[in-house]
């Protein structure tokens, strides 16, 4: 266990700075606008954490001085549809928000001793996670814009690229596992935990790169119906791409990890080398599979992800050769299954057996619909907290914005 490492004030606090060195990478002039239709302006987000975490942990007294009728609207997860949420309080303002409401929280918190009660401490969990996850939306779609959040983005071997790596498999051996986390900070669709038999199978060794990807470009797979599903092809006609979202191809990513894919892209890859895509059973069975046990909170067991085993946090702001991170593997040598990009999988999303909704009805309840798509394993945006093999994420299988890309099984 991994809980005592740190405590969610703790975590609150470090998330917060993080939160805030984000906003001001971003230049406010690019704050208040839509990237994409599906996705609200950058500095929606910045409000929204705000806003949510007034709503969770502020008693009705106090939360009125920030749910004021206009924010209500605004920033209201359900209020305004995504297009309508341009006309936002200036950047200065929405920083101010951001601390007011914290340090009400801290004014709250710290007048009452909650240090026992573990309902409020799973609350602030989920808040945290929250943040996290608008935090790399922030990210992504800051990616989009063009703005570069590297801080650190050396990287050995970039300056002088090595040989394009082969799409090396590795053998996951039959076995049981305990899928799913009941830790504190588990979200409502990681629970219960359970017990899953999964049968042997291959796995590649690194997500599908670049170069890998380009191939299936050169050999016009974007143009044959022969690789694609029924859907896919459908999707592919519509929106009449023909390459990834991000990409631009350059020598020294060619051992990066493709990304900006649709889950669609990613089949039709899968299917023109002869492979498909993994269930999320066997990437959890794959990322948990460490040491003594099969059932580790990280490939590498159960200690917190350092700098040293995987691209998160927006330490490179960007993605890293896919063969760089080998203190990240697993058990079997998979590199790569935490951070740098997001990996479909072949699952819709669903609930667990005994699923129990958690914060509120719909948080993960409203996305049993059958029409998401399950992707793991946190990108170079995800922050520690995100990052875990049990954690699920969850999107239409046409989105491509999100830091996304895939490895392939067999
Ligand atoms: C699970 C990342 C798809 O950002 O829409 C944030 C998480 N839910 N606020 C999203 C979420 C409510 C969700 N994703
Ligand atoms: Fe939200």
């Amino acid at each position: 266990m991994v809980e005592n490492l740190e405590t969610i004030d703790q975590a609150m606090e470090r998330c917060r700075t993080e939160t805030l060195r984000l906003l001001h990478r971003i230049p406010p002039t690019l704050g208040d606008r839509q990237w994409h239709p599906d996705f609200s302006p950058i500095d929606w987000h910045f409000g929204h954490i705000a806003f949510t975490e007034a709503l969770w942990l502020l008693p009705e007294q106090e939360r009125k001085k920030f749910h004021t009728p206009s924010y209500q609207k605004l920033f209201r997860a359900d209020g305004l549809s995504k297009s309508e949420r341009c006309a936002l309080p200036s950047r200065g303002v929405i920083e101010q928000y951001l601390g007011e409401v914290r340090a009400s929280v801290k004014q709250v918190w710290g007048s009452t001793d909650r240090s026992w009660d573990r309902a409020q401490a799973r609350l602030r969990w989920w808040l945290l996670q929250h943040e996290v996850q608008h935090s790399e939306t922030i990210s992504f779609l800051s990616h989009l814009a063009g703005i570069d959040l590297g801080v650190n983005s050396q990287i050995p071997g970039d300056e002088c690229p090595e040989p394009v790596l082969e799409a090396t498999m590795v053998p996951i051996p039959a076995g049981g596992f305990y899928q799913g986390s009941e830790q504190i900070w588990a979200q409502d669709n990681e629970r219960p935990v359970h017990w899953v038999e999964v049968e042997q199978f291959w796995l590649d060794k690194y997500p599908v790169t670049q170069a890998q990807y380009q191939q299936f470009i050169d050999a016009g797979g974007y143009q044959q119906s022969k690789y694609w599903t029924e859907a896919g092809w459908q999707w592919r006609s519509m929106a009449n791409v023909t390459a990834p979202l991000y990409w631009h191809p350059e020598s020294n990513t060619q051992n990066h990890p493709v990304y900006g894919v649709s889950a669609y892209e990613a089949e039709a890859y899968a299917n023109f080398v002869g492979k498909r895509l993994p269930t999320e059973q066997e990437w959890e069975r794959a990322a948990r599979w460490s040491g003594q046990h099969n059932s580790s909170t990280y490939p590498w067991e159960e200690t917190l992800p350092t700098k040293e085993q995987c691209n998160f946090n927006n330490h490179r702001g960007r993605t890293t050769p896919v063969h760089y991170y080998d203190q990240g593997r697993n058990q079997g040598g998979c590199y790569d299954l935490l951070g740098n990009v997001w990996e479909w999988t072949a699952s819709t999303f669903e609930p667990y057996d005994n699923f129990q909704p958690y914060p509120y009805r719909g948080y993960s309840q409203a996305y049993f619909d059958g029409e998401h798509r399950v992707m793991r394993g946190g990108s170079w945006a995800t922050r520690s907290w995100g990052l875990r093999a049990s954690f699920r994420n969850w999107y239409h299988p046409w989105t491509r914005q999100v830091l996304v890309g895939f490895r392939c099984a067999s």
